[in-house]
């Protein structure tokens, strides 16, 4: 049995106040908020081991580079890659969604191509594509969603358009969607498609196993699983990271330099140009052994309970209307919904004044939105350590936007 107050202990800010309210953050799509062992550990690296990586000789280059290095073996084993050779550190998914566009687009795909991508994506899985498509003259070509929140024929999609990418996100950050990937992927490698699967929303709070997946590209950020922000991952196979051509140049991925031309080191170094954000890796691996330690499973199965009350009360709000799934089982930790002539901002600023924190506005899916005919919604967002009262208080506060604004 989870113990929730235990796990909420964990986490210094969730017993400050916001407005004279103990704060109910519900923003975890946007950030999570982060346990003690993981500011600790980022303090205690700067207080007792900082030093740059893969340089120098002396003994706190060499502790901290082991350090750097055991937080790419804990994200390997945690997503359950081959190898810690297959863990790209980025800044965040954007970056690695963007360091794909550049390296292997650049090289293996040439005009008249065809990117497949959905409906359901986040701008930072729509931008680099078309920013790819408009200095490569590719084809762009979407996954229609339908009007439940799924992906529209989504296997039919990738056998027409027999794309030579397909990008899709795991878990959407509006509908929350939990997107059937292993089926897209196996499809997608049957016409010889390669796949990139956005798992900003899923990593930390789905069982993630990209092996079994067979995914060729997974990306996500470090700030939305319990670790600091400027900090994430692209995970690749070797064999791909081998070909590819690096991102950006300067120093950590070179192995010989001469003046008019270079030779580049092995993967992962490769992508990974300058001095890092090391405390921010070593601050993941704090991370990642906090997920751990208490089981991906048991994470999922406590949010997917969380979720299926939250959804169970939201529906019964009149003039509520909610996005996405209604089936508990496929969807992940996002609720996002309407309610009748209330704009979403005046009710997160309603709600702001009871200490709730919920999102407003497109969460950076504007299409999506159009799909869905609103410009705007209001986004609950949970995490491993959200309470059924709080969704109670969200819940009440919801009322009482309504008593304001006279609905
Ligand atoms: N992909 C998805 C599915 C996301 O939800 C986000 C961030 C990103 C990519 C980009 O991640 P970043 O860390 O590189 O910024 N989503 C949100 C959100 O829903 N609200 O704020 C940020």
């Amino acid at each position: 049995m989870v113990d929730l107050t235990k796990i909420r202990a964990d986490f210094p800010i969730l017993s400050r106040k916001v407005n004279g309210h103990p704060l109910v953050y519900l923003d975890n799509a946007a950030t999570t908020q982060k346990p003690k062992s993981v500011i600790e550990t980022i303090s205690n690296y700067y207080e007792t081991l900082n030093a740059n990586v893969h340089r120098g000789v002396h003994r706190l280059a060499e502790e901290a580079t082991a350090k750097y290095e055991d937080s790419r073996k804990k994200v390997a084993k945690f997503i359950g890659a081959s190898s810690p050779r297959e863990i790209v550190f980025t800044r965040g998914t954007t970056e690695a969604i963007n360091l794909v566009a550049y390296s292997w687009g650049e090289a293996n795909l040439k005009a008249g191509d065809t990117i497949l991508l959905t409906i359901m994506e986040h701008h930072s899985n729509l931008v680099p594509w078309q920013l790819l498509a408009q200095r490569k003259g590719l084809h762009l070509d979407f996954i229609p969603v339908t009007k439940a929140g799924y992906l529209k024929d989504p296997e039919r999609m990738i056998r027409k358009f027999r794309p030579k990418l397909l990008a899709f996100v795991q878990v959407s950050n509006v509908l929350g969607t939990i997107n059937p990937a292993q089926d897209l992927i196996r499809v997608a490698h049957e016409v010889g498609a390669t796949v990139l699967v956005d798992g900003a929303q899923a990593v930390s709070h789905l069982p993630v196993r990209v092996k079994e997946l067979d995914c060729d590209f997974y990306a996500f950020s470090g700030h939305k699983m319990l670790g600091p922000t400027g900090i994430g991952v692209l995970f690749s196979k070797t064999a791909l990271l081998e070909e590819m051509p690096p991102f950006l140049g300067g120093g950590e991925m070179i192995k010989e330099v001469f003046l008019r031309e270079s030779r580049y080191a092995e993967p992962p170094y490769k992508f990974e140009a300058g001095t890092p954000d090391i405390a921010g890796v070593v601050g993941l691996g704090a991370a990642v052994e906090y997920l751990s330690g208490l089981g991906m499973e048991v994470i999922r199965q406590l949010e997917e309970e969380l979720v299926s009350y939250a959804e169970a009360r939201l529906a019964k709000v009149k003039g509520l209307m909610i996005y996405g799934p209604r089936r508990p089982a496929d969807r992940g930790g996002v609720i996002a919904f309407n309610v009748e002539g209330i704009h979403p901002h005046d009710l997160a600023t309603v709600l702001d004044q009871d200490g709730i924190a919920i999102r407003s506005g497109n969460h950076c899916a504007m299409p999506l939105h159009e799909r869905l005919g609103v410009v705007a919604s209001a986004r609950a967002s949970f995490a491993l350590y959200n309470t059924k009262e709080e969704i109670d208080l969200l819940v009440e506060g919801i009322e009482r936007a309504k008593k304001v604004f006279k609905r």
